[in-house]
């Protein structure tokens, strides 16, 4: 039977049901917390200052939303959360230290990130460079521990490495001086955010062994979320002001609030084709288009 989009009205109609989400998120994202302090508890005989510098960042009020997505993967999957809590670690490490680096004066060089200082404000370039540096390294050491198949590392590399979210950045500099059409702008938005999403997905499927067609979908589904959530960035970005190099700056703002409701809609049917049809991964599509940050 052919799958009908769910319009856009129809979603907001669902949003009834959203505080009921908004709990299951927080009870994911402090299963999360859980794991993440116990982790960094075990970890000694490191200089306290590099220890202070990454736990600075670790823990200073993230929305986790890469984590809880994979936790609630698992749940529609059918397998517990404590599976794959290593593999959203390894997520949520890599996203930070992608934060750290994206601030430090070579690249944005910015000196407030969720409201507070930057790490490299409060400790220095070089101790932030490699507090970056070590939790990229830390999110490998975790997976080769946890898991039995190398997929997860994988799929991780390929989508922060040299083919994903490093080379997003390095083509959102360029666009920042350069004039740049609206489908370099979509490539950039995939490789800098959404394929670390589409990571977050797709590695959860492969730890629980669901076979290859089925886990590109998850893929594209997560990437599909991955671009939405981008987009609801952009958009609540030019509420202030209007990026260079942002969607909202290259084909205004009512059209990316169209495209946001059309990738929304394409991320639902391709669950819809899963035979997942409610549930917590619909509901984080409804969360990021209502979010305020
Ligand atoms: C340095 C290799 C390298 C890459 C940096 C992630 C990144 C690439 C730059 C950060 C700037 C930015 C706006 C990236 C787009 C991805 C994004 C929206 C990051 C913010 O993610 P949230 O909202 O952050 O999940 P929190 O603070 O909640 O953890």
């Amino acid at each position: 039977m052919p799958v009908e989009i769910q319009s856009l009205k129809t979603l907001s109609l669902q949003s009834n049901n959203l505080d009921n989400f908004k709990e299951k998120y927080s009870s994911a994202k402090n299963l999360f917390e859980e794991y993440l302090y116990e982790y960094f508890s075990k970890l000694s005989d490191i200089d306290a200052k590099l220890k202070e510098s990454i736990e600075y960042s670790l823990f200073n009020g993230g929305k986790r939303f890469r984590p809880v997505l994979s936790i609630l993967t698992s749940e529609t999957i059918g397998i517990p959360p404590q599976k794959i809590l290593p593999f959203a670690a390894a997520v949520e490490f890599i996203h930070t230290y992608s934060l750290i680096h994206d601030d430090l004066p070579c690249m944005d060089n910015d000196d407030f990130r969720r409201g507070k200082p930057t790490n490299h404000k409060v400790f220095g370039e070089s101790i932030a460079l490699l507090a970056g540096d070590a939790l990229l390294t830390e999110a490998f050491l975790i997976l080769s521990k946890n898991y039995s198949t190398t997929l997860p590392i994988q799929i991780l590399s390929e989508a922060a490495g040299t083919r994903g979210m490093v080379d997003g950045q390095v083509r959102d500099m360029n666009a920042k001086s350069a004039y740049t059409d609206i489908n370099e702008l979509e490539k950039i938005h995939n490789k800098k955010t959404a394929l670390l999403i589409s990571a977050s997905v797709e590695g959860v499927a492969a730890i629980c062994g669901i076979p290859l067609d089925n886990r590109l979908l998850f893929k594209k589904f997560g990437q599909l979320l991955g671009y939405a959530f981008q987009l609801k960035d952009d958009l609540q970005d030019s509420k202030i002001k209007i990026e260079k190099g942002s969607i909202p700056s290259s084909i205004g703002i009512e059209k990316t609030q169209d495209l946001l409701g059309q990738i929304t809609s394409q991320a639902r049917q391709i669950l819809v084709s899963l035979n997942i049809t409610q549930g917590p991964l619909h509901d984080m599509l409804l969360l990021n288009m209502e979010r305020s940050q």
